[in-house]
């Protein structure tokens, strides 16, 4: 009884402190925050890492024109799932342990339709195969095999995703890791820093509305078959058109038990900045499970209906990109482990 009071009082305080000072807006079930009448910056994309500033370009060539931020995101994220020498999206990708690039992707718009394929192999675009899922089918998610036969029946072509570099290192891996796969592997910058290259991308149109988008060839050497967080919705990436969207990078697996990308628009929903929020959910990945945490990567990236951006990774190295007609620049996130 006497913990039980304990706990209680411990998370008032906790919540009393994480809101003072901040604007909290309605909570559930009373949704609406009410209009934003201060937008500082719209239309605007913002993107995950460096090679986010080319997809930008791209999904600004339609959001300068007055377009939908639903057809900017998916114009936007084609451009790294099409470059060969991306090998954490689309063509090109790192292969799973079986030698096969199997994708993952999402799409969400300002209604909250959403779509999604999981595992899918052979399509180049599966942004786009994500995106009719939502517009020409009852269902939000398609996996595997039934991603790609749906896909063929859309008239995409059948391709191989495996380049022969991709192909190469993996061949190299398997010599080594003997067909165990890891949590993290990663491209290693210079200084030991962690890199990841999937790209999650969200914009607000100059109406205001706001649309995502997520793409990954996922984890390297995973496991035939494993799924990771950005085809999920509210892990890898989530939209709610009154308040902001966001994104995430990094280890799947450990967005996806707190479904991450969820968690950070509804904290921004209480009044949290977008910076703000992303850090309170890489702190509670960290809370969660420190001794694992100091070893992955996990950044997150979000945006308010405000046109306010902002980013947190557990480590060093996470960057991400911003285009409106103000600004035009890679950013470097904040990290919790120094
Ligand atoms: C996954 N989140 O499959 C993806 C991988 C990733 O940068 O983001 N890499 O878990």
């Amino acid at each position: 009884m006497a913990d039980r009071r304990k706990f209680v009082k411990l998370s008032f305080l906790t919540s009393a402190a994480l809101f003072a000072g901040k604007k909290v807006f309605a909570a559930t079930p009373n949704l609406d925050p009410g209009p934003f009448p201060d937008i500082k910056d719209q239309p605007i994309v913002i993107s995950t890492w460096d090679f986010g500033k080319a997809a930008n370009a791209e999904a600004w060539k339609t959001l300068e024109k007055g377009g939908r931020a639903l057809d900017a995101v998916e114009a936007g994220v084609k451009i790294p799932e099409a470059d060969p020498t991306n090998q954490s999206v689309g063509l090109g990708g790192r292969p799973d342990r079986d030698g096969r690039v199997t994708l993952d992707a999402c799409i969400m718009d300002e209604n909250s339709k959403c779509g999604s394929v999981a595992c899918m192999e052979h399509i180049v675009h599966a942004i786009s195969v994500a995106r009719l899922v939502m517009e020409k089918t009852p269902h939000v998610m398609l996996v595997g095999d039934g991603a790609l036969q749906f896909a063929l029946e859309q008239g995409f072509k059948k391709e191989n995703l495996l380049t022969p570099k991709s192909e190469n290192e993996w061949k190299d891996w398997l010599k080594t890791n003997k067909y165990k796969p890891v949590k993290n592997i990663e491209n290693m910058l210079p200084g030991g820093e962690h890199n990841h290259d999937t790209i999650g991308m969200v914009a607000m149109d100059s109406k205001g509305q706001m649309s995502g988008a997520c793409t990954t060839s996922g984890m390297a050497y995973k496991m035939h078959g494993r799924v990771g967080d950005s085809p999920i919705i509210g892990a890898g990436l989530y939209v709610d058109n009154e308040i902001g969207a966001a994104t995430s990078t990094g280890v799947g697996e450990e967005v996806i038990r707190i479904v991450g990308s969820h968690l950070v628009v509804e904290l921004m929903r209480q009044g949290h900045s977008p910076e703000d929020a992303c850090k309170a959910a890489v702190m509670r990945i960290v809370a969660r499970n420190p001794d694992a945490a100091k070893d992955l990567q996990v950044g997150f990236l979000a945006l308010n209906k405000k046109g306010e951006y902002g980013a947190y990774a557990l480590q060093k190295g996470f960057s991400y990109s911003v285009k409106s007609g103000t600004t035009e620049e890679v950013f470097h996130s904040k990290y919790y482990y120094q």
